[in-house]
Order: C-alpha cells, then sequence, then structure tokens
C-alpha cells in the first residue's frame, strides 16, 4: 500500500483484496482506524443474513461531521470544500472552506436544536443543489437527527408519503429554485406535501429565489433569520456505530418506495474508502459529480466521500443543457476540475448535441473520468473516452446501488485494467457471486447470473424503515445466505463483472429506479384508466424508457386528452421524472389463466422483437396479443 493509503498497482489491489477476504475483519478495522472515533468498537463485525442483523465496529462511537469537518481543520482549514456553481454561468460562484462549511454547519444544526430536533429524530430535506442541501444534511448529522433527503423532482404526494412513512418532525427546504431556464417553487410543494403531515412540527426555509412564499405561523421559519440567534459552537453528538445515519427511499418492485437505513460507522468508513480508492484522488484535486444529493450518489460522493477525504468538490445546481450542452465541460475548464463524474443517460444525450459543444472547451484538466446508475453502452464509453478524456483519462464504470452505500464493482482509476460496458473488479471487501435461477453458485468464468454478494462490507443496509421484514423479503429471502442485487451479469474469462440489467419489476430510467407497480398505480388514478401494465424498453438516450399499456374505462374520443390526463397523473403521484413515454391503449392483457399478467409478452413487444414472444397458448385471451402486436407505438 503506498503512503496515501492508496492502492497504487494491480500487484496491490490483489493483495489488498486477498486480505480483505482471508480476514474481512483485520482488513477493515486497519481502515476504520483512519478515522476520529469519540470510542474504539470493541468488536469489528457481527452478521447473520438470516435475519438479517448486521453490526460493524460493535460499540464504537463517533460522528461523522466530525471526520468530514472537525479533523481536517488544522491542517486544511482554509482548503475549499465545496465549489458552488450556480445554475446561470454569470452569477457569483460561492467557494466554502473546510473552516466555513463547519462553521455552518454548527449554526444550522444549532437551528435544528433550537427547533426542537433531537438526536433520533426524522427530519426530511427537500432542496435544490444548493450549499444549504449538503449544509442541513450534515446539521443533520452533527446533532444525530436522520435526514432523509427527497429528491427536489418528486412531487408533493412522493414528499408527503415518504414524511409519513418516517414520521419526520422537521421539513428543510427553500423558497424556490432554478433550474435551467425554469424558476420553480420549492416550498409551494412542501406546503401541500404538509397538509397530510401532522408529525411535522417546523419547517425551515433557506432564501434562493427571493420569491415570497406563505409562512405558517408557528410552523415555519426562515434559516437566515433563525441563525441571528445562535452561535458557532455546536459540539458533534456521540453516536453509536450502528445508530442510523439517514433514510433514503428507493423504488423496488413492490409497492411504495422503501426505506433504505444507512448505518454512521460503517457508512463513513466505506464511503470514504471507496471514494479514494476507486477515483485515485489525490490532494488538491478538484471533484466533480454532477449526481443530486437527492440519490445516493449525492450522498456517498458529494456529501460525504469526498468531504470524509478533505477533497475539494464542485457543486452544481443547474442542468447539463443550459444555457448550452456544453455546461459540464465549461465548468470542468472554470474550476479546473481533475475528476469527473456522471450518469451514462448525460453522456448519451451530451453526444446527441454533437461534438460543436465539445470542441470550444479544454477539458486538459481531466485525469479521471466516472460513470454511474446504468449500464453504459460501447458507444458512448468510447465517445467520452475519446472526446471528454482525450484518450488519456481511465473511466470507472461504478457498480452499486442505494442498498450497498458506495461502489462495490469498479476499476480503480489508472490502477487496475477497463474494459469498455465492464464495471470489471470488485473492491477489496467485496465478495460477489452468481447464482442460477435456483440459487446454485456458478464457480466457472464466462458465465452469466443473478448477482448476490455473499458477505457483508460496512456499508451495507441495515434495515427498511419501519418494516425490517421487507428488507428481509427484499433482499435476503430469495437465495438465503446472500444479499439479492435485484440485477443480472457476466463475469469474463478473467473475472470482470459486466452488469445487464434488472431482472426484477425495476425500470432504470436515465439511472432512476421506479417500480412498474408504482408506476401502474399512478397511472391508475386517472379516470380514464381501468387498468394498466407497465413495462421497460431499450432508449436511446435514457437507457430504458417506461411503456405503458393501458386499458381505458371508456370509449376514447380523444386519445390525446386521455394520455395528458394519465401524464398529469403520473406527474402529480410521482414526478415529472416518471412520465411514461409511450402509451398505447388496448383492449385487454396478455393473462394466465390465474389472472397473472405476462409481462414478458409487453416487454417483447415494447422491444419490438415480435418473433419471439414465446408461447401465448396458455394465455386467457390470446387474441390480445395479436392487437398488442398491431398496435404498437
Ligand atoms: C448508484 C445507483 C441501482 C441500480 C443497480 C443497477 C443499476 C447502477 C450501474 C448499474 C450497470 C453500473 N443506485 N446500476 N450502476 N448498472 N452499470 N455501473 O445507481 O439504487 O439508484 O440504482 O442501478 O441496475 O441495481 S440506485
Amino acid at each position: 500500500m503506498s503512503t496515501s493509503g492508496r492502492i497504487g498497482s494491480w500487484s496491490e489491489y490483489q493483495r489488498a483484496y486477498q486480505l480483505s477476504i482471508a480476514d474481512p475483519e483485520a482488513f477493515w478495522a486497519a481502515e476504520a482506524d483512519r478515522f476520529t472515533w469519540k470510542r474504539k468498537w470493541n468488536r469489528v463485525l457481527e452478521w447473520d443474513f438470516k435475519k438479517p442483523e448486521v453490526k460493524w465496529f460493535i460499540g464504537g462511537e463517533l460522528n461523522i461531521t466530525e471526520n468530514c469537518l472537525d479533523r481536517h481543520l488544522e491542517q486544511n482549514g482554509d482548503r475549499i470544500a465545496l465549489i458552488w456553481e450556480p445554475n446561470e454561468p454569470k452569477e457569483e460562484v460561492i467557494g466554502i472552506s473546510y473552516r466555513e462549511l463547519h462553521e455552518r454547519v454548527c449554526r444550522y444544526a444549532n437551528v435544528l436544536k433550537r427547533n426542537g430536533v433531537k438526536k433520533g429524530d426524522r427530519v426530511a430535506i427537500y432542496m435544490p443543489m444548493i450549499p444549504d442541501l449538503v449544509v442541513g444534511v450534515l446539521a443533520c448529522a452533527r446533532i444525530g437527527a436522520i435526514h432523509s433527503v427527497v429528491f427536489c423532482g418528486f412531487s408533493a404526494r412522493s414528499l408527503a408519503d415518504r414524511i409519513i412513512d418516517a414520521q419526520a418532525v422537521a421539513v428543510l427546504c427553500s423558497d424556490g429554485m432554478h433550474r435551467g431556464a425554469k424558476a420553480m417553487s420549492v416550498k409551494d410543494v412542501v406546503d401541500e406535501a404538509l397538509t397530510h403531515c401532522p408529525s411535522v412540527k417546523h419547517c425551515i426555509v433557506s432564501q434562493r429565489t427571493g420569491d415570497a412564499v406563505p409562512m405558517t405561523v408557528g410552523r415555519d421559519v426562515w434559516l437566515h433569520a433563525e441563525l441571528k440567534h445562535v452561535d458557532a459552537n455546536c459540539p458533534a453528538e456521540a453516536m453509536d456505530s450502528e445508530d442510523p445515519l439517514f433514510i433514503l427511499y428507493t423504488s423496488g418492485s413492490t409497492g411504495m418506495p422503501k426505506g433504505v437505513v444507512h448505518s454512521s460507522g460503517g457508512y463513513m468508513v466505506f464511503a470514504e474508502y471507496s471514494f479514494r480508492n476507486v477515483f485515485q484522488y489525490k490532494k488538491d484535486e478538484v471533484f466533480f459529480c454532477t449526481a443530486d444529493v437527492g440519490w445516493i450518489t449525492g450522498h456517498s460522493y458529494m456529501a460525504y466521500g469526498p468531504l470524509l477525504a478533505g477533497a475539494t468538490q464542485v457543486m452544481f445546481e443547474g442542468v447539463p443543457t443550459y444555457p448550452d450542452a456544453g455546461r459540464f465541460w465549461s465548468i470542468v475548464d472554470k474550476h479546473k476540475v481533475n475528476i469527473f463524474y456522471t450518469a451514462p443517460t448525460a453522456i448519451r444525450s451530451l453526444m446527441a448535441h454533437g461534438l460543436d459543444h465539445v470542441s470550444p472547451h479544454s477539458l486538459s484538466s481531466l485525469r479521471v473520468l466516472g460513470t454511474v446508475g446504468e449500464p453504459i453502452n460501447e458507444e458512448a464509453w468510447h465517445w467520452y473516452k475519446q472526446h471528454i478524456g482525450k484518450g488519456k483519462c481511465p473511466i470507472v464504470d461504478t457498480w452499486w446501488q442505494t442498498e450497498t452505500g458506495g461502489i462495490l464493482i469498479s476499476s480503480l482509476a489508472g490502477v487496475t485494467d477497463e474494459k469498455p460496458s465492464y464495471a470489471a473488479y470488485p473492491l477489496p471487501g467485496i465478495q460477489p457471486v452468481l447464482l442460477t435461477a435456483d440459487g446454485k453458485e456458478i464457480l466457472e468464468n464466462e458465465v452469466e447470473g443473478l448477482l448476490c454478494i455473499k458477505f457483508p462490507w460496512p456499508s451495507i443496509l441495515r434495515t427498511t424503515w419501519g418494516d425490517h421484514e421487507r428488507c428481509r423479503q427484499t433482499y435476503f429471502s430469495s437465495y438465503p445466505g446472500y444479499y439479492f442485487t435485484g440485477d443480472g451479469a457476466k463475469r469474463d474469462a478473467d473475472g470482470r463483472y459486466r452488469i445487464i440489467g434488472r431482472v426484477d419489476d425495476v425500470i432504470n430510467v436515465s439511472g432512476h429506479r421506479f417500480g412498474t407497480a408504482e408506476i401502474e398505480s399512478a397511472i391508475n388514478e386517472s379516470e380514464w384508466v381501468v387498468e394498466s401494465a407497465v413495462v421497460g424498453y431499450p432508449h436511446n438516450i435514457k437507457g430504458q424508457g417506461i411503456y405503458a399499456y393501458v386499458i381505458a374505462e371508456k370509449e376514447i374520443t380523444d386519445a390525446e386528452i386521455a394520455r395528458k390526463d394519465i401524464i398529469a397523473s403520473v406527474v402529480k403521484v410521482i414526478g415529472p421524472i416518471a412520465k411514461p413515454d409511450k402509451i398505447q391503449f388496448v383492449s385487454g392483457l396478455p393473462k394466465t389463466r390465474s389472472g397473472k399478467i405476462m409481462r414478458r409478452i409487453l416487454r417483447k413487444v415494447a422491444e419490438n422483437e415480435l418473433g419471439s414472444l414465446g408461447d401465448t397458448s396458455t394465455l386467457l385471451d390470446p387474441a390480445v396479443v395479436e392487437e398488442i402486436k398491431t398496435g404498437r407505438l
């Protein structure tokens, strides 16, 4: 291991990997030792995937913000932690040093306390990409409140569902937001949500747009006004290593999204470890992750990982295509970004805008490129490599999930080799396996199977909020003794993994997960709909698009009106990101005699693989398949 603590060569990777398998406890204890603990752990690991129960660094006490902030102050207090790039390129950039960030977090934490928020309370955060979002997240962690960030594009209904599920006592939000050419209200959405959320006693509002928003007396306060009453001293609460740090809701194949719960100690250790090794972050470099803090990528590789590592990073408020499709590249040049981390969908969309948006920019500061969220096709990989990385930047294709807390499979930038469309090798401490459908481990290479993990790593989810049985059912019951990812994968002759995609009823739209059932129930709220079935289909930009088959309630005289109403319903229930791309009206759905929808057939039609529908004779009404094929959009 090099002195920087980074794995520096292929042989060091192999050595670290072997040690991590032979003696996981010694391996992770050595990594955990790099951090500031208020009290050292007495046991490294206890686990049982049957219950499931996983505990890391048992008996240890820490506060993650002390590790993100306080411990950098003495030597690196003046280092820039956050470079905030506003939506408008002409608006002033805000640079926040570690010392300033520490102070802002402490003050915000004192505002939370002033508003009655205590250790263990849940706090929902619904904010655009402004510095207060990161400050608010860390302020919660400072006092031991459990944050639940809800992506600012979700509807009032989604926000309310998540607040109610977690019984949050407070909401942190802003007045409004800027996104590209649009300005949108945020507080209005919160107000609407809060009419259904009696658990919320306080709402703390940051100023962003300066719009006048209604403030409910006794509940709503302005952050800037509250800050006048607090000082900059806020001792970090001692958290048990296994105390929950945050909840993040994520969609699965059934029902309402689950609140994935992450721990304090294990999550901290793995977020930093994976950041340091995958991106090979070097002192003084600038890191830019384009993900919103509303998703897990923004948690682990913006709010926490880079700060734990003492890095300097860019936080971008806007969208990749505003004011033009060269915005990312102009930010890279403007802030001399060295490491750039984005989603394949963004790469494909910028690729479609053409090289005219790339060529005006030098991009010479770039050293490492990363992708996350969905499989990257080879064409996009090569475009990224050649036109953004100029052929000289390693690409890390990082596979992981909300539930895994951090990157599990990825090459290490410039250290282990890369192969287009392969996430490649497991990080040290990660033991992936491929299973057959009946649960047998496939030991050979050049195979395909269900991707499971057979040993815990520090940032594995601990439970799903309020429903441990659901956690067991979803992740630990299909293949007892394993954590089941829901993904299918291939393994090549050299042991590299290639993630194929979900094998369950989850659609990955632009790297965002939605359950088919979740979208169907939103569609079914339209008065035009009797029943619906949703499947994913390959989409050039988004990776997967949403294809909805709908049985209409009444005769449709104007299909456009019905379509609009269905879309409005999805926007209201989930948010604009889950809008169906295609809506086909049908008179019936292909069902088995027991009434189960044969999604396989619907998927094949949506994929335009009409020749390989398989046996349809067992269907209740085989004729409906012909109609569906003919009406394909
Ligand atoms: C980080 C994140 C998780 C799902 C996962 C996969 C897919 C993520 C990759 C990928 C192929 C990748 N969390 N996925 N990364 N597929 N290559 N590098 O995305 O919880 O929102 O989604 O995303 O299907 O199960 S997530």
